[in-house]
């Protein structure tokens, strides 16, 4: 008895694993048939694709807008968003993109906050057979790890920038020009991009000087913090450091908008200070029209349509661009203000 008592106890012990281990192969078919089903060229209609998106956070009316444009298009096209806000943080970025993984996403799209520290994970959604979309900012990562880059040409628009204060300067017949520049977050592509478009037109004439940059990390709050210090360095003059500020270059409006607040709370006039500002939200506008600002460089925030053609494009296994730019426009004093129309932002 005693024998088969232990019989049963093996067999019954062996019935559970037989059991779990058809189970399991059921499970691990199932799944592997799901993934293979994503390498299929078939086309996944759009409403059952799900992308993973992580936003580097709220910093600027201009990213509150490209945020709004993404959601919108998401619900145009069907795609189901799975969205995440990292509060300016990288950490969270990667943390996101981790769960897009294990939650397994067809796509993932993020606003990379900064050019580095990508690598690792974008080896793990390749590894997962998850293509991912780099939006709005540049990494530095090898290229093979990601599908294509869609957003703006932070170059492109420091050479706008800088374009418009030569020509200004040449009608103006200024002799020597003094500039102070207003930096994006440090280590992002936009802000050196930005950075090295501007330097690159003004670099070889001796008359332009860049005597003063700091970073104010695309935020109103630091435009105004640094503008203040100036002021009270300069008891109240737009001079730095003896010399006279001639122009100012800040790399987003909301920096824009901070100095301008500091100026005005310590009425500083300025209006013989040239300054040139980067998105072309409405507030910036305003104050274009106003005469407060002289040149504003656009930057598109409203990528979402394009970015769900190029979701659904890599989920049906075609290749997409490897570089889409958005279109951007210069808005500047001599333009007939009557034709602007409103910004949405
Ligand atoms: C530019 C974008 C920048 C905007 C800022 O493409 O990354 O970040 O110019 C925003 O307003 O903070
Ligand atoms: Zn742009």
């Amino acid at each position: 008895m005693k024998h088969s008592t232990k019989v049963i106890l093996i067999s019954g012990f062996s019935l559970i694993l037989v059991i779990l281990a058809v189970f399991l192969f059921i499970k691990i078919r199932g799944n592997t048939a799901n993934i293979f089903d994503r390498q299929k060229n078939e086309e996944i209609p759009s409403e059952r694709l799900i992308l993973g998106f992580s936003q580097i956070g709220s910093e600027s009316a201009w990213r509150t807008r490209n945020t709004q444009s993404i959601i919108e298009a998401a619900e145009a096209k069907n795609i189901q968003l799975i969205f995440d806000d990292a509060q300016q943080k990288q950490e969270n970025q990667l943390k996101a993109i981790r769960s897009f993984i294990v939650y397994q996403v067809d796509v993932i799209a993020f606003v990379p906050i900064v050019e580095d520290g990508w690598d690792n994970v974008l080896q793990e959604a390749k590894d997962a057979g998850i293509p991912v979309i780099i939006v709005d900012r540049q990494i530095k990562a090898d290229p093979s790890l990601y599908a294509g880059f869609l957003g703006e040409n932070g170059f492109e628009e420091g050479r706008s920038a800088a374009k418009f204060l030569v020509e200004k300067c040449a009608k103006d017949n200024r002799y020597r020009i003094n500039i102070v520049e207003f930096s994006g977050t440090e280590n992002s592509s936009v802000a050196t991009g930005r950075a090295e478009g501007f330097r690159s037109v003004i670099k070889d004439d001796p008359r332009y000087n860049i005597i003063y940059s700091e970073d104010g990390d695309f935020l109103r709050s630091r435009g105004k913090e640094i503008m203040d210090k100036i002021l009270v360095e300069s008891k109240g003059q737009l001079m730095y450091k003896g010399h006279k500020i001639d122009a100012i270059y800040s790399h987003n409006d909301s920096m824009t908008l901070g100095l301008l607040d500091s100026l005005k709370q310590k009425q500083v006039p300025a209006n013989d200070t040239i300054i040139i500002s980067i998105d072309a939200e409405q507030k910036s506008i305003d104050a274009l029209t106003q005469g407060k600002l002289n040149c504003v460089v656009e930057c598109n925030p409203n990528l979402g349509p394009i970015l769900m053609e190029l979701v659904k494009q890599i989920a049906s296994g075609k290749e997409i661009p490897k570089v889409t730019y958005m279109h951007e426009s210069v808005f500047t004093e001599n333009d007939d203000f009557s034709l602007y129309k409103p910004r949405g932002y």
